[in-house]
């Protein structure tokens, strides 16, 4: 079917809120989205039973599929999901769904009627709202964002913001070419993408963050500068 969409949920260690976070998602998007979609968990390294319960619910839900693999990072998740994917339309949104869901019909409309290539959330331009958020993240956001704007010459304010949509075939002209498997891999594929002329629209977002995160800060900050100095050299 035309434009059908796979929303890929990368999970790691979620046992604990999956099945009701994965059901407020099924419920709207089986009242608000017309198209065609699929939720795809994605997971990988969990020591949790996140996979039993992500399995339990592919059993339930036949529009839920889901893939496992062993290597760990979210940016491999990603990839692994949407090259295994059958849609026209790939995306992702982090689990715990900070990122209000209210806007995915604005993001599927940018793709499908303004025909962007990718459409991304942004909680760094005007119009966002963000809710909870300790002044830490918030720092480091806002510096990271100036840092790569200033270091690879980008439009786009918000590389790391989980929730992102795209065509397929945008996805598939950068997405080999993309080596980072973890937090790096989101600034990567945006910096590929704007190189490949392909359209990024950045769409102020409502966040109310949730402060249980799986991200260990020390050693994603340096491994997104190694990341920077590493595409500003081309490669
Ligand atoms: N598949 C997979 N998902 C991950 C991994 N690490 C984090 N995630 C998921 O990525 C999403 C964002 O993680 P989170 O801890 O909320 O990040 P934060 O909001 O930036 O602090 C959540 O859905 C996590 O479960 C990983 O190694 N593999
Ligand atoms: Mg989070």
């Amino acid at each position: 079917m035309k434009n059908s969409i796979d929303i890929v949920l990368p999970v790691y260690n979620e046992s604990k809120k999956l099945e009701k976070r994965f059901m407020r998602l099924y419920d709207f998007l089986s009242k608000n989205i017309e198209q065609d979609w699929v939720i795809t968990i994605a997971e990988n390294g969990s020591n949790d039973n996140t996979l039993q319960i992500s399995k339990s619910l592919q059993e339930k839900y036949k529009r839920c599929r889901v893939i496992s693999i062993d290597e760990p990072g979210k940016g491999q998740a990603l990839k692994n999901a949407w090259l295994s994917s059958s849609s026209d339309i790939y995306g992702y949104m982090d689990s715990d769904l900070s990122t209000d869901i209210e806007i995915l019909p604005k993001f599927i409309n940018k793709i499908v009627n303004e025909n962007y290539d990718i459409v991304i959330a942004s909680r760094l331009i005007k119009g966002s709202k963000v809710i909870g958020r300790s002044l830490k993240r918030e720092i480091i956001s806002r510096t990271y964002s100036k840092i790569f704007r200033t270091i690879l010459s980008v439009n786009f304010y918000d590389a790391q913001c989980g929730f992102k949509f795209a065509k397929k075939e945008a996805i598939l002209k950068v997405i080999d070419d993309c080596k980072d498997k973890e937090w790096f891999f989101d600034t990567e594929i945006l910096y590929k993408a704007e190189k490949n002329n392909l359209s990024i629209c950045e769409v102020p977002v409502t966040w109310i963050d949730d402060s249980d995160s799986s991200v260990n800060l020390i050693s994603t900050i340096i491994n997104d500068l190694i990341g920077l100095v590493r595409l500003r050299f081309g490669k």
